[in-house]
């Protein structure tokens, strides 16, 4: 009893003691802020799950970012000099701030997102305004962003907050804008810390968030789409010309001895996170790193290319993701796919495939589907099937930070796998083989002793690059047991390295190189990352020494399914055609020939691994040529796709994209999947095996397998 007069006692006293800071107008300052933070917070927790905050320091992050911004923006109204006006203002800001947060919780329990300017804008039209509307989730719980501002506005009326008259000198009020922008700087510095280049790359919209506030985001994303909006709106059809004159004069064609090899062969692409070539055929303590893939990148079945570079920029993945879908470079700055993806045109892969030879379509991968802006771009791109992290159980041991590990995404994968229409055209995008390539020893195979090279980076990375070999033979034993085997085309490539050049010094021992004559050279020669393309039953293949990089994929792909890429805006070259030009161009503009390469500026013989100091006059030439040919390649592609010429362009027989006709969401899929199966002449490999799920042929040896209770579209459809 005595104790809970205690508590009530403390109580009156908190609220006698609150009731008399908010008396003055910098009080009532300081508990709207207080207050607008505490809502955010309560939303960051209970809505948007933290933000995957993974450690002590992205917390503290979290908890702080709301402060600069919201002390910041609710110091205007002090400028007032009026009671009403100061008062009506702060009510009016906390009300605002409030529904902008609200509209983020109801969008993100949808969309697992957050809202950019472009969602706003184009609401009905990307995200299918009206089932969204229809499936707004109220939780009882919402009534606590806006008990404050009832509260307040019953004190304010019954006086119990009296309106302060006194105005807050400029001078002051201009110090706490200064103070609050300091804290905001402060901020973006202690994020970066952690994820260097956040705002140049700007991944994803919850990664901005979690470092730097909803606020600031909203802020970032209005300045992104304001620059893209005013680029577009300067542009001309008629700029389409020029793009089509460059593609016209360098489609090198097909090559008779492939084309149509694969023709309505399903396509399986399997995107090797950071899986360098330098590890094909590799062996650490006499053992063989990556045995299985180094099988395929031998078999007569496979074509397989050991002069493949990767193109990324600071999109990465992204990038890479882009170039094999559109055969077009990513952004010289930042992410494609973050800055561009929400309204861009593509005539991208699932779309041509779809369109012109009946492809159904599916990406698998073990992370958030708004990483990269992918649920965004993937609709833009066609994509029928977005399977992502959000499909997977990916607790505890199952995931490492960048998802669910790559033998259970595999594995996990089937039972959506199984259900699409032939033929299909699946990627699958792996994320174990990720820096900082950390592994849980269970997953670690016993048998397989890791190098001992001064680098826990390196070390890592071949315990890891071991790890993705297995998962991909467990899948090829999957794919053969199913029977999908025989009538699928294998595609597979590394999208960009994995060892950062500041492990060059401990990495050139193992290449059996002196890492004291180590070259800017043989950093670029790093650059492979494998391409290997597998047909089985093709017995033409064998490894290929044409230069090429990502960006020539889609044209390769196409021809081998026997269709021309004539009629797209596609900036590479069939690999396989004998007028392939072998100029590798980099996003920085460097460049690599089979003889040459161009390494900022300095130029490199190929085959002697030297500086060509005295060029000749004709070599000159050569050189600025070639030079001349880079920067076109990437101008024309930067104004493609900056100014989305696309819109303006119509290939034969290519009907726009409609993003609006998609729906990922989970409940949506699974029916979609299933309803498609149920049809009699339905080609799914569930429908070829009466009906019944080919899961049960999955093996795998990962520890975490049974710890799933995956839905399945299999066991839907009983
Ligand atoms: C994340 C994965 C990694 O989903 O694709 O992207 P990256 O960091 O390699 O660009
Ligand atoms: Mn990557």
């Amino acid at each position: 009893m005595e104790w809970l007069q205690k508590q009530r006692k403390r109580i009156q006293n908190g609220l006698t003691w609150s009731m008399q800071k908010s008396q003055t107008r910098l009080g009532f300052y300081c508990w709207m802020v207080f207050l607008l933070w505490a809502k955010t917070i309560f939303a960051y927790g209970v809505d948007f799950h933290w933000m995957h905050a993974a450690n002590p320091y992205q917390f503290f992050l979290v908890l702080i970012n709301p402060l600069g911004f919201t002390f910041f923006v609710m110091a205007l109204p002090l400028f007032f000099k009026k009671r009403p006006l100061f008062y009506g203002a702060m009510l009016t800001l906390n009300a605002l701030l409030t529904t902008f947060l609200y509209l983020n919780v109801v969008y993100y329990r949808e969309f697992t997102d957050f809202m950019s300017v472009n969602t706003i804008l184009t609401y009905s039209s990307v995200n299918q305004g009206a089932k969204a509307g229809g499936a707004v989730a109220f939780d009882y719980t919402d009534i606590f962003f806006w008990v404050d501002l009832i509260v307040i506005l019953y004190l304010l009326f019954r006086k119990k907050i009296k309106m302060d008259g006194q105005k807050t000198k400029k001078g002051r009020v201009a110090l706490y804008l200064m103070a609050a922008f300091t804290f905001m700087m402060g901020n973006l510095v202690l994020a970066d810390i952690d994820r260097p280049q956040l705002l140049t790359r700007q991944f994803d919209r919850v990664y901005l968030v979690k470092y730097l506030g909803l606020g600031p985001f909203m802020g970032l994303d209005a300045y992104n789409t304001f620059t893209t909006s005013q680029v577009r709106k300067a542009a001309k059809p008629d700029e389409l010309a020029t793009v089509q004159k460059y593609v016209n004069e360098h489609y090198a064609g097909m090559n008779s001895t492939y084309a149509g090899k694969a023709k309505g062969k399903n396509v399986i692409v399997i995107h090797l996170e950071s899986f360098q070539q330098f590890s094909i055929d590799r062996k650490v303590n006499g053992q063989e790193v990556t045995p299985f893939l180094n099988s395929l990148y031998h078999s007569k079945d496979s074509l397989s290319f050991d002069n493949f570079f990767h193109e990324v920029g600071q999109g990465k993945t992204s990038d890479a993701e882009n170039m094999l879908e559109t055969s077009t470079f990513g952004l010289p700055q930042g992410s494609l796919f973050a800055k561009l993806g929400n309204d861009q045109t593509f005539q991208a892969m699932p779309a041509i495939l779809n369109q012109r030879a009946g492809y159904s379509s599916a990406v698998f991968h073990g992370n958030n589907g708004s990483f990269w802006n992918r649920t965004n771009v993937y609709k833009n791109m066609g994509y029928q099937n977005w399977i992502s992290g959000e499909y997977f159980d990916s607790t505890g041991k199952r995931a490492t930070a960048w998802g669910l590990k790559d033998k259970l995404l595999f594995k996990d994968s089937i039972p959506y796998l199984e259900q699409l229409q032939h033929p299909f055209y699946a990627k699958y995008l792996t994320v174990t083989n990720h820096t900082p390539f950390e592994l849980d020893k269970e997953d670690q195979d016993p048998n397989f002793q890791t190098s001992n090279s001064g680098s826990k980076y390196i070390d890592n990375y071949f315990v890891t690059n071991h790890y993705l070999d297995q998962s991909i033979q467990e899948f090829f034993t999957y794919l053969k047991k199913s029977g999908l085997y025989d009538n699928t085309m294998v595609v597979l490539y590394g999208d960009h390295y994995g060892i950062n050049n500041s492990e060059n010094k401990e990495l050139a021992p193992l290449l059996g190189k002196d890492p004291n004559q180590w070259t800017d050279l043989d950093t670029e020669n790093l650059q492979r990352t494998p391409l290997i393309i597998h047909i089985p039953g093709f017995q033409n293949g064998g490894i290929q020494h044409t230069y090429g990089g990502e960006i020539d994929v889609a044209p390769t792909i196409e021809h081998l399914l026997g269709l021309s890429s004539k009629r797209y805006i596609q900036l590479g070259q069939d690999l396989l055609s004998k007028n392939c030009s072998q100029l590798v161009v980099m996003r920085n503009k460097d460049w690599i020939t089979p003889n040459y390469a161009s390494i900022s500026g300095t130029i490199w013989n190929v085959k002697t691994n030297t500086v060509v100091e005295k060029p000749t006059e004709a070599q000159q030439k050569l050189f600025k040529k070639l030079q001349a040919e880079a920067t076109e390649k990437l101008s024309v592609s930067d104004s493609l796709n900056q100014k989305n010429l696309l819109r303006f362009y119509h290939p034969e027989g290519f009907k726009d994209v409609n993003a609006a006709s998609y729906d990922y969401s989970k409940k949506d899929t699974l029916a979609r999947l299933k309803k498609a199966s149920q049809i009699s002449n339905s080609t799914s490999v569930f429908s070829k095996n009466g009906g019944q799920t080919t899961a049960g042929l999955y093996q795998t040896n990962a520890p975490e397998q049974n710890a799933t209770d995956n839905a399945s579209v299999s066991q839907s459809n009983k």
